[in-house]
């Protein structure tokens, strides 16, 4: 059975990040393990919040994971929230992979053409030096811009993708795939591996809710360590978020009822 390290924040309420990491990640089979980076008493699309950032921690519990030898066989990174823990990740990466372990990257800093709450463009140019270290990343449109410098559209064709994905593959060196990437009114993943470029489309559900891209991204890192191809793994991930949107309806504003499709499948 593969062991997961996932690095990125608790939020107490609001069904995203590690409340959403660690059921699915457990549900697929795999023993995961968690680095909060921060402790938040929700979400930031409320309208307010608390942030408790962890990064001080990180040394002690870096000493102890030495002490007691442990490895991890991938990664899977979201929100870090500051960019103090870039320089975490990395060392993390040096000191705890298992051999060929892959790092899988969700930057998670923006959407809808702007940053998040409490981002700025240092953390981008921290974050365009951490995918150098990704074997996979998965950015939405609004990241895969902010990283590349390259103007926010809502319509996409297919030389737009492709010049993203082309200027982000010259950032990792990785595999890049872009989420949210819309076509002839469907809308799922661009993918750049190796040289070769392919969509993967979906038809399109018309209200949009916090911590889907963690869900897929969740979602993907499963099926992709059970050994599915790159293609399928999106297909599945996006699937899984397009019956989270139905499933959920019009009522609950802050994020969406995964719980409920997590236990259909599983
Ligand atoms: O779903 C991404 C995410 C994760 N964690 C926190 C967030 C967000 C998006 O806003 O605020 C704390």
């Amino acid at each position: 059975m593969k062991r997961i390290l996932t690095m990125q924040d608790l939020s107490c309420v609001g069904q995203c990040s590690l409340t959403v990491a660690l059921p699915v990640l457990s549900a697929y089979g795999i023993e995961t393990c968690v680095l909060p980076t921060a402790v938040l008493s929700n979400h930031t699309m409320f309208k307010s919040w608390s942030y408790l950032d962890l990064t001080p921690e990180i040394d002690a519990i870096f000493r102890e994971w030495k002490n007691n030898g442990f490895k991890f066989d991938a990664f899977l990174l979201g929100y870090l929230g500051k960019k103090e823990l870039m320089s975490a990740a990395e060392r993390c990466f040096d000191e705890f992979s298992a051999d060929g372990a892959p790092v899988i990257i969700d930057p998670v800093f923006a959407d809808n053409g702007k940053l998040y709450g409490g981002f700025d463009a240092e953390y981008v140019a921290e974050m365009r030096k951490l995918i150098r270290r990704a074997d996979i990343i998965l950015p939405n449109i609004t990241e895969a811009c902010f990283l590349t410098g390259t103007e926010y559209r809502e319509t996409h064709s297919d030389e737009y993708l492709d010049t993203l994905a082309q200027r982000l593959r010259a950032l990792t060196g990785g595999t890049v795939v872009i989420t949210g990437a819309e076509k002839d009114g469907l809308i799922g993943e661009y993918i750049l591996d190796n040289g070769k470029s392919e969509y993967v489309l979906l038809n399109k559900e018309p209200q949009k809710r916090h911590g889907t891209g963690d869900i897929f991204a969740s979602v993907f890192t499963a099926n992709y360590l059970g050994g599915d191809s790159l293609p399928e793994s999106c297909r599945k991930a996006s699937s899984f978020v397009i019956d989270c949107l139905k499933t959920t309806g019009d009522e609950h504003f802050y994020g969406v009822k995964f719980e409920k499709i997590l236990k259909e499948r599983h």
